[in-house]
């Protein structure tokens, strides 16, 4: 019997001839909403699901009782019930790795557009406001050999870390669950408590996983702990900020810029005012966004589903313990 696969984010072709050759595949390329009841009939035959930004709910897999593995499109799986699927043993498979250094890019490249002031200071040239040499009111600030605070030192913060030090000369800071030898003797990283970070980075640059720790992490007291001239940059989950206090923060003064790719609610509410900020770069979530790259994390997500479905381990699984538990 043929197993049967949901597909809730758009694929390429190449990618849907894989599941095809292999599985029944039930696709909704532009899937807005699990309620949707094509969705949810498709649901109850599936037993692999593929796809990303949708947020799986326990009462979800009451609907689903044949599912056995779900390959998410992203690195980040705070949309999933890990726990409730471990207990389930359905496996939960991500794609880490393939985009850590195009996500890197974007952080980086927030990390110079709002120092510079890229954003605004093309706007200002794109209205005819350079009339005359620019003076102290179009000044930025250096990247070069500033201290960049990494919170979160993972794949994704080292290769941004690994972007500063090597590339910028910047000293890298970073506070992280564990600490982190090899990039402290690659990098020249030194560890730092949390609030010691943000007290003494010029930039702050957030690559934590969503989590119950996380969440809001960044609030007005810490905001108030970093310099007025320091630059806060998220590239990991809008949650993690307490975003009515970052506001604030930019607003008074507290700190200098933000360049931001999530945000608490995307796409980001129209009345939001972060976008019309001059001293904010405001992003649609590109973290991962290039062809190639999401090319790769589909690709994996392919590889993935057809592991998991033929009895084989995912390559990159989240939650051993459903894969042994499934062993028996
Ligand atoms: C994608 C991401 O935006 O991988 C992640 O966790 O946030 C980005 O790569 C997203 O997951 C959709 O593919």
């Amino acid at each position: 019997m043929q197993k049967r696969i949901t597909a809730f984010r758009r694929l390429g072709q190449h990618h849907l001839e894989q599941l095809s050759e292999h599985f029944h595949v039930d696709y909704f390329p532009e899937l807005d909403s699990a309620d949707d009841p094509a969705f949810r009939e498709a649901l109850r035959e599936a037993h692999g699901l593929i796809g990303a930004s949708l947020r799986i709910t326990p009462e979800l897999l009451d609907d689903a009782p044949n599912l056995e593995a779900i390959a998410s499109i992203s690195v980040g799986v705070d949309n999933y019930p890990v726990d409730e699927l471990t207990r389930r043993d359905i496996l939960l498979c991500n794609t880490p790795d393939v985009l850590t250094e195009t996500t890197a890019d974007t952080g980086f490249s927030l990390i110079m557009a709002s120092a510079r002031r890229v954003v605004e200071l093309a706007d200002f040239v794109k209205r005819g406001d350079w009339t005359e040499s620019v003076g102290p009111a179009q000044f930025g600030s250096d990247v070069h050999g500033k201290t960049l605070g990494m919170v979160g030192f993972g794949r994704i913060g080292a290769a941004v870390a690994r972007r500063g030090a090597l590339g910028f000369g910047m000293k890298v800071l970073y506070s992280n669950a564990s600490p982190k030898p090899d990039l402290e003797r690659e990098l020249g990283a030194q560890r730092r408590e949390f609030d010691e970070l943000l007290a003494e980075a010029d930039f702050v640059c957030v690559t934590v996983p969503l989590t119950a720790e996380t969440t809001h992490l960044f609030g007005a007291e810490q905001f108030a702990r970093m310099k007025s001239s320091a630059i806060f940059v998220n590239i990991a989950r809008g949650q993690v900020v307490d975003e009515p206090a970052l506001i604030d923060a930019l607003e008074t003064g507290e700190i200098r810029a933000a360049g931001l790719d999530v945000f608490a609610k995307e796409p980001l509410p129209a009345d939001s005012p972060l976008p019309r900020m001059a001293n904010v770069v405001a992003l649609p979530h590109i973290g991962s966004a290039t062809v190639e790259t999401r090319d790769a994390m589909a690709q994996r997500a392919v590889d993935n589903i057809l592991r998991a479905l033929s009895g084989e381990r995912p390559i990159s699984l989240v939650n051993d313990e459903a894969w042994t538990s499934r062993q028996g």
